[in-house]
């Protein structure tokens, strides 16, 4: 006899051909193809909404403060006076929401190619999307690539990739040209920050240590840390902080972070003062990620011919 949670609706993120992450599905709350990828909202029974593109996990209501708040607050407490930031991606508003939380912040502009991102965010994520609506915040619904490179030199504090996997469309922000534009673009103190994927995967690996080493060539600092976000594949991601001049520990000035955090830090959930200096101290397999080639790493869950 069939078990009546064999008809119950449940969603998969592959990782690999069988391995992936199952949420269980109350509701799909939105559900179109745009020019660019298939977008996703749906009613999780564990993690909350969900939104999805092509297929990968985005945020969940449940999580998304981790990645929202270790996206930002990192860059945003190292540098002394971050007043434009750049946003590439970021559709769903939960990044621009944590860079507005600062009242020095003037001007946050936010490029997202797909207009079906803002439309889902505005429709199932009030509470990210409520950051559109600041007066400091200028929307474009633009490509990142072509509006990095032709911004002007030295225009932005700090500028954020938050961007999909590096798959398609999105794989020009993974890119050295990019990344040129983007130190090019930035003040001479300036800070960038990406997204840079699971150290515990190995096609990720690969493309970590390809950013790694094209971001070398740029900026005088690249550093990575990492936060735990469980709807992710293999629940630790990384993001990677370049930066022009400033290091993002030994320069960091946890008095001044903290005084900067008072007026919103109740409202955090992640990221702390203390945990800023944590996030950068690296497990020993990542640490090896940059001295050693990608085969060599047992952590890797892909078998070599699906790497
Ligand atoms: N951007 C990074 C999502 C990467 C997740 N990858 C995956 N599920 N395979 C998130 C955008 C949130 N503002």
């Amino acid at each position: 006899m069939a078990s009546p949670k064999q008809h119950q609706l449940q969603y998969t993120e592959f990782w690999q051909a069988r391995t992936g992450l199952t949420f269980g599905v109350e509701r799909i709350l939105f559900n179109r193809q745009s020019a660019y990828q298939h977008v996703q909202v749906l009613q999780t029974d564990a993690f909350g909404r969900m939104l999805t593109l092509d297929g990968l996990v985005m945020l969940t209501e449940r999580d998304e403060f981790v990645y929202h708040e270790m996206i930002s607050h990192p860059a945003l407490c190292l540098l002394p006076r971050p007043r434009r930031v750049l946003i590439v991606g970021g559709g769903d508003g939960g990044t621009l929401r944590e860079v507005l939380r600062y009242s020095e912040i003037e001007q946050v502009d936010l490029v997202e190619i797909d207009e079906v991102v803002i439309e889902a965010a505005r429709t199932c994520f009030p509470e990210l999307s409520i950051a559109f609506d600041d007066p400091r915040a200028r929307l474009h619904v633009a490509d990142g690539v072509a509006f990095v490179r032709e911004a002007a030199p030295a225009s932005y504090d700090l500028v954020i990739v938050d961007s999909t996997d590096p798959v398609d469309f999105a794989e020009g922000l993974f890119g050295e040209s990019f990344y040129r534009d983007c130190a090019r673009i930035l003040t001479d103190e300036g800070v960038l920050v990406t997204q840079s994927e699971s150290p515990f995967d190995h096609t990720f690996q690969a493309s970590i240590q390809a950013a790694h080493a094209m971001l070398g060539r740029i900026f005088p600092r690249v550093h990575m840390y990492l936060a735990h976000i469980p709807t992710y594949p293999m629940g630790l991601w990384s993001f990677t902080l370049a930066s022009k001049r400033l290091h993002p520990v030994e320069d960091f000035d946890p008095e001044q972070a903290a005084r900067r955090l008072a007026p919103f830090a109740d409202r955090l959930r992640y990221y702390n003062v203390e945990l800023h200096r944590a996030a950068f101290a690296l497990p020993s397999f990542v640490r090896r990620l940059f001295t050693e080639a990608p085969s060599a790493h047992p952590e890797s869950l892909h078998s070599d011919d699906m790497g």
